[in-house]
């Protein structure tokens, strides 16, 4: 496979490198792509020597994957171009999510669902993808009526700038700033650009992309996402209220069943799923179940993953893996 890394030198586009390595993707040549500045760049690829390019002329080299990872505006012009000269363009940007025509796709639940048409495919918001890896068997058994998420987020899924801010900070130095405040020894209420409702547009990312993903409008969920000085993933607290009867022991043997889900609840032995973990694992960790005390229908729990793995590399690369095996082959 021609694999074009669209992002290349971008966080997540580095980490795409390290998990196409690492899980052999059958890349026989790989165009990363980044802008203006990078180009000419050198990278290193399974003990390889590539040239960073541009978008044109990777595009004219016509890739039969493209993994996108370089912001909404870049993929509203450049996925189509892809598109045309034959190329499956899997996007991380929120561009094309909410596009009736096109799919969301967490493989686990829907990739069944992509045809040899699907030729824009969009990945999932990273806080979204671990909620609902957790949600869709739960709902396939009992029937998800309404769910209410705090998201504790790592500040690399705001990017490198982010992380910059931290470490001047723990330096004590001054510079530019990714967020309006300190983000050391604090906790923002404010993830992404707040919308004319209240909400922040990462918080309405999860009731959408929820609803989207699942097929069901009737799933509610309403959000607070917080950003916390952390690197290694996103943590949700998360209720969820079922339509219908369950036993917690079932709950926990059905997320124990679904792949892609490692259970970590033994609050005997203060076992519970934390970031610090999940950091470089491709799982989405699932711990603290327990009853909802205040209500009969309703439990509580505990969602870890690597945001700039599950949340965003792993699943893009888990998306043109299904492609090879099934539309591409
Ligand atoms: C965050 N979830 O942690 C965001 C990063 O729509 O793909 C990814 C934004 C997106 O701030």
């Amino acid at each position: 496979m021609k694999v074009a890394v669209v992002g290349a030198t971008g966080m997540v586009g580095q980490v795409m490198l390290k998990v196409l390595a690492e899980r052999n993707f059958p890349v026989t040549e790989l165009i990363p792509v980044a802008s203006e500045k990078s180009v000419g760049k050198k990278i290193t690829f399974n003990h390889k020597t590539y040239s960073i390019v541009g978008l044109e002329t990777a595009v004219n080299m016509q890739p039969d994957i493209a993994l996108f990872s370089a912001g909404g505006e870049t993929s509203l012009t450049w996925a189509p171009k892809f598109a045309a000269v034959g190329t499956y363009v899997i996007d991380n940007s929120s561009a094309w999510r909410m596009d009736d025509t096109k799919k969301l796709i967490v493989p686990e639940i829907n990739a069944t669902s992509l045809t040899k048409n699907d030729k824009i495919i969009a990945n999932p918001n990273c806080s979204t993808i671990q909620l609902v890896m957790a949600l869709k068997p739960l709902h396939d058994k009992f029937s998800v009526k309404r769910v209410i998420v705090s998201t504790y987020q790592s500040i690399t899924g705001t990017g490198v700038k982010a992380v910059k801010q931290l470490e001047n900070e723990y330096a004590n130095k001054k510079d530019e700033m990714a967020y309006p405040y300190p983000i050391h020894k604090n906790a923002l209420p404010h993830c992404d650009v707040f919308l004319d409702n209240d909400y922040t547009k990462e918080e309405m990312k999860l009731t959408h992309e929820t609803k989207k993903i699942l097929g069901d409008e009737n799933v509610f969920v309403s959000a607070t996402a917080v950003r916390i000085p952390v690197v290694g993933g996103h943590s949700e607290a998360v209720n969820i209220e079922f339509e219908k009867d369950f036993d917690l022991n079932e709950i926990k043997t059905t997320l124990k069943d679904f792949p892609g889900i490692t259970l970590q609840d033994n609050p005997a032995v203060n076992s519970y799923p934390m970031p610090i973990y999940a950091e470089g694992k491709n799982d989405v960790f699932i711990g603290r179940i327990r009853k909802d005390h205040s209500h009969p229908k309703a439990i509580n729990m505990w969602i870890v993953a690597d945001n700039l793995r599950k949340g965003a590399a792993t699943n893009t690369i888990q998306i043109a893996e299904y492609l090879i095996k099934n539309i591409l082959s």
